[in-house]
């Protein structure tokens, strides 16, 4: 049962509700009556209201009590879309632009009210579509660099971290379900399994069957729930992004809790590096999609360069936490030294990174939650080998980190399976 006050918002009842509160009904315009309203959910847990009036539209997202992906079989408390409002709330004024703006919560129903963002579509489809977005990996990396920075140790107090940490601790039921759903059900034999079969029967049971690559991935899944270096998105894939060609905006960050950084950078280079894999499974007669594949595969370096230099700058003149406190560093060499230091901190989110961009690519291909990046091929003789390649590169990650020092090594790798 769901909790007094709760009911599921449908086509009709979310005017009511917006009706009802004054700023949203101001923003809109007019009557409820004049205003023009959508559900236009395509996510895998969540209901979304896209809603015009006279002046203006809304976004109204609300939980379900339970995975819209699977049904009421499989029930999830509503809260994840308070954790979603408090990432925005937390995370917006450091990356200002580059989310949806926050309009609203409403904790009875468990719904937030943003901006409707249009024209702007989900960047997968755009990818998958042909579509080239020039500053898309830059706008990312910009964010995730910020966004991480300013609600790690570096940009945070001790005090200001553990509310943090206090606050979004309790996001359990959506950290339980990347554990299980990233770290443990791909490589076991869960019923929420799926993969393209009969053509990768064989491949699921090798990988299965694969006592190293399960103890590394059980590893960063143990690294996941422990290393908590900021405030994290949890789920940045190219499907939480946003775009028109100028403006980009990550959404959809539900999943947020204080984790790795290397876990937000790693999604968005797996999901990169899977839309580069599907890209031959798009062609048609008159694009074979080489060069819309080259363009993507490129963005892992846009992406990695961006996020790596505003990191950088941000812990060479933004940091204000209790960690690597200035007067620690005054002669040239504790400069030296720390100037090496930050090198290393670099070093070894990318290296987390690379590694969870292998968990999230078995994920996708063996997993409950698939990619449209691969779903949309629909003949299974297309689409089975081009996720061969990205799952054979994503053991890799796991297995041969030492081979991935930069992104160029990716990039370099990807082009040559
Ligand atoms: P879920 O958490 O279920 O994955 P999302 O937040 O990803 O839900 O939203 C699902 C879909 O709703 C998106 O793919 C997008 O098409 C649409 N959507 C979500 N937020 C907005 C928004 N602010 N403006 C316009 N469309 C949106
Ligand atoms: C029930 S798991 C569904 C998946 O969808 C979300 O977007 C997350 O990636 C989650 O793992
Ligand atoms: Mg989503
Ligand atoms: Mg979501
Ligand atoms: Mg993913």
């Amino acid at each position: 049962s769901t909790p007094a006050g709760y009911h599921a918002l449908d086509e009709r009842t979310v005017l009511d509700f917006l009706d009802g509160v004054p700023d949203l009904r101001a923003r809109l315009g007019g009557s409820p009556e004049s205003w023009a309203v959508q559900e236009v959910g395509d996510g895998n847990l969540n209901m979304v209201f896209l809603v015009d009036g006279p002046d203006g539209s809304l976004c109204v997202k609300q939980s379900l009590p339970y995975v819209r992906a699977a049904g009421e079989s499989w029930p999830l408390p509503l809260d994840r879309a308070f954790y979603e409002q408090a990432y925005y709330r937390a995370v917006g004024p450091h990356v200002e632009g580059l989310t949806p703006h926050f309009y609203y919560y409403e904790p009875a129903l468990y719904a937030l009210v943003m901006e409707k963002l249009s024209p702007h579509i989900i960047l997968r489809r755009g990818l998958i579509e042909g579509r080239r977005y020039p500053d898309v990996a830059r706008h990312v990396g910009d964010y995730a660099a910020r966004a991480c920075f300013a609600t790690s140790d570096f940009g945070l107090t001790i005090e200001e971290k553990a509310e943090l940490n206090a606050t979004f601790a309790r996001n359990t039921s959506l950290i339980r379900i990347t554990a299980e759903v990233v770290f443990t059900d791909p490589l076991s034999t869960s019923p929420r399994n799926r993969w393209t079969s009969p053509e990768l029967d064989d491949l699921a049971r090798t990988f299965r069957a694969d006592s190293a690559l399960k103890a590394t991935v059980a590893d960063w899944g143990w690294r996941f729930l422990t290393n908590g270096e900021a405030l994290i998105h949890g789920d940045l894939h190219s499907g939480s992004v946003m775009v028109t060609e100028t403006d980009t905006r990550v959404m959809d960050p539900e999943f947020s809790f204080v984790g790795p950084i290397g876990f937000d950078v790693g999604a968005f280079i797996a999901n990169l590096v899977m839309n580069f894999f599907a890209q031959p499974g798009h062609a048609s007669a008159s694009d074979d999609r080489r060069a819309q594949a080259d363009w993507v595969l490129d963005q892992v370096p846009v992406f990695w360069d961006a996020f790596e230099s505003r990191f950088l700058s941000l812990l060479e003149t933004g940091s204000r936490g209790d960690v690597y406190t200035a007067g620690l560093f005054t002669s040239p060499a504790d400069q030296q030294a720390l100037a090496t230091q930050r090198r290393a901190i670099l070093d070894k989110i990318f290296g987390d990174a690379v590694a969870y961009a292998g968990v999230k690519t078995i994920r996708r291909i063996l997993g409950f939650a698939h990619n449209a990046d691969f779903e949309r091929i629909t003949d299974h003789a297309k689409r089975a080998p081009l996720e061969t390649k990205s799952i054979q590169l994503a053991r890799r990650f796991l297995l041969e980190p030492e081979s991935f020092r930069t992104a160029a090594d990716i990039v370099a790798a990807a082009r040559a399976i």
